[in-house]
């Protein structure tokens, strides 16, 4: 993996250039209160730069042990670059880079998973983050609980506290022993898109728990009763792309330095936090992170009007034939769906939180999206759809339905969604939707295979729970969302979203 032209040196604790330093103190494997469960390019560009900013406000115990997943591949190129890496800030202006310097160690679960649970079990963790993805929460979209069918959780239920393989299971099993030892309080601070994130993890934590053996629910139980663990809900905006060899360049070009793990971001950032730490915090208000006792206003807001409208952007970009997301809202059929969607069905499924202008809000929010020097890809957008539309789409739908409307540009992203993933055989959605990863990819495929048009295909997959039980009490929405699918599939995503906006 490593690309670095013999001329250029590595980027490392001692080449690191001062300016662009976050903080200037020296943390050392015992500063670590934080162990981050999630090691790629999103936590990296957004709780790290707060957590930098904080650092440099004020000493405090908050270097991160950053845990990888999967791949170990950033946790080795970072171990080689005594854990530094740059952020590179991209706007149409130009580059702005900064090392946040806040790591004290890196882990892969798949590689020393008994040391990862050491690390979230350690009197001295006070903070277990996260950044998985709502793929890595293992919830069933259909029930939107634990999904006890999942290989992972069925094992991690059963077996091996030492070394689960599901982010639920890690944490509890941690749970479990710092309850039987010291004790000590612990914030388990999820900062991935899913509305009510710390409930819903609170949640997961609990059913799991409770779908423990005897015997081994009870302590744990009573410690977490007794308010020793807290889930603040969070609310995380910033668009972070995968890094591609156009930021290795840009960052040698610089720096004069070789990072082999740069990571691009938008200029643009927000973090609102509920002030329920069970063991104190960073002060990452000096990186402007908003404290509040009722997150879920950003939240809906968030998810909702950018995440919601960004795959409706994502999924017609990539049936477009546009590898990028600015290349896709430069279609104006795509940003007039867009402005639909968004101020037609998303916006009056919430309240805006007191201090938002709105219009000031909506409009960051699309020149965000065309931001082209980010290069941001529908593919990755577009990606995990079966997780992140049952966060985006259902309750939004079921406002409308209940109330006798149809909202036509969220079963439009439904179609799109669909048309991407499990296209009718014979037609081809492209190279950018063929790209797309989802869990859910083989089970859609199948139900397509079984059905024979976009209506019964929409309908079977509503019926299998792809967006939660409660729509199927109307099934004009997926008639809907087939309609679509059938016009998507002969004439087209541009002829769907004409038809949109014509019923709108
Ligand atoms: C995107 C988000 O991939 C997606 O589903 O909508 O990752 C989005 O870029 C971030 O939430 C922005 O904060």
């Amino acid at each position: 993996m490593n690309t670095a032209p013999t001329q250029t040196a590595r980027l490392t604790a001692a080449t690191s250039p001062v300016g662009t330093l976050l903080h200037h103190r020296t943390l050392t494997p015992a500063d670590t209160g934080i162990v981050h469960l999630g090691l790629g390019n999103f936590h990296r560009a957004h709780q790290a730069v707060y957590t930098g900013a904080a650092l440099a406000h004020e000493e405090g115990p908050w270097g991160t042990l950053g845990v990888a997943g999967r791949s170990t591949a950033v946790a080795d190129a970072l171990r080689a670059q005594d854990l530094r890496y740059t952020v590179a800030e991209v706007s149409p202006d130009g580059m702005r880079y900064t090392i946040p310097a806040i790591h004290t160690g890196v882990l892969a679960t798949t590689r020393e998973p008994k040391q990862v649970q050491r690390a979230l079990a350690a009197p001295g963790t006070r903070i277990l983050s996260l950044t998985v993805t709502e793929n890595g929460y293992t919830y069933s979209p259909r029930t939107g609980g634990l999904d006890l069918d999942h290989p992972g959780i069925r094992a991690d239920l059963r077996g091996n506290r030492a070394a689960p393989q599901t982010t639920l299971g890690r944490i509890v099993r941690a749970l479990q022993e710092r309850a039987a030892t010291h004790g000590a309080p612990l914030t388990v601070l999820s900062c991935d898109n899913l509305v009510g994130n710390g409930d819903h993890t609170r949640r997961l934590v609990e059913e799991f728990i409770a779908h423990l053996p005897a015997g081994e629910c009870e302590e744990v139980t009573a410690w977490l009763a007794a308010g020793n663990v807290s889930f603040p809900n969070t609310m995380v905006d910033r668009i972070v792309p995968a890094t591609t060899d156009a930021e290795r360049t840009a960052v040698a070009d610089a720096l004069g330095l070789h990072d082999e793990v740069p990571v691009p971001a938008e200029p643009f950032t927000m973090w609102v936090l509920e002030d329920r730490f069970a063991a104190s915090r960073p002060a990452w208000e000096a990186g402007g992170a908003l404290f509040t006792d009722d997150v879920e206003p950003y939240e809906l807001l968030k998810v909702r009007l950018l995440n919601g409208t960004h795959s409706l952007i994502a999924y017609l970009g990539a049936l477009a034939g546009c590898d990028t997301i600015p290349q896709s809202t430069a279609q104006p059929f795509v940003t007039e769906a867009a402005r639909a969607v968004l101020h037609n069905e998303y916006l009056p499924s919430l309240t805006v939180p007191d201090d938002v202008d709105l219009d000031a809000y909506v409009a960051q929010l699309f020149t965000r999206w065309s931001n082209s020097a980010l290069g941001h890809r529908t593919r990755q957008v577009g990606s995990d759809g079966s997780v992140k539309l049952r966060q985006r789409v259902p309750d939004p739908a079921l406002l409308h339905l209940r109330a006798g409307r149809m909202p036509h540009h969220l079963a439009l992203t439904i179609a799109a969604y669909l048309s991407c993933l499990a296209p009718a055989s014979g037609s081809d959605p492209g190279e950018h939707a063929a790209a797309m990863i989802d869990p859910s990819r083989e089970r859609l495929t199948a139900l397509r295979a079984r059905t024979e048009d976009g209506p019964s295909f929409a309908a079977a997959v509503l019926d299998d729970g792809l967006l939660g039980d409660e729509l199927r009490e109307h099934p004009e929405f997926p008639s809907r969302i087939g309609e679509f699918v059938d016009i998507i599939q002969s004439r087209g995503p541009h002829a769907a979203a004409l038809e949109a906006a014509r019923s709108a």
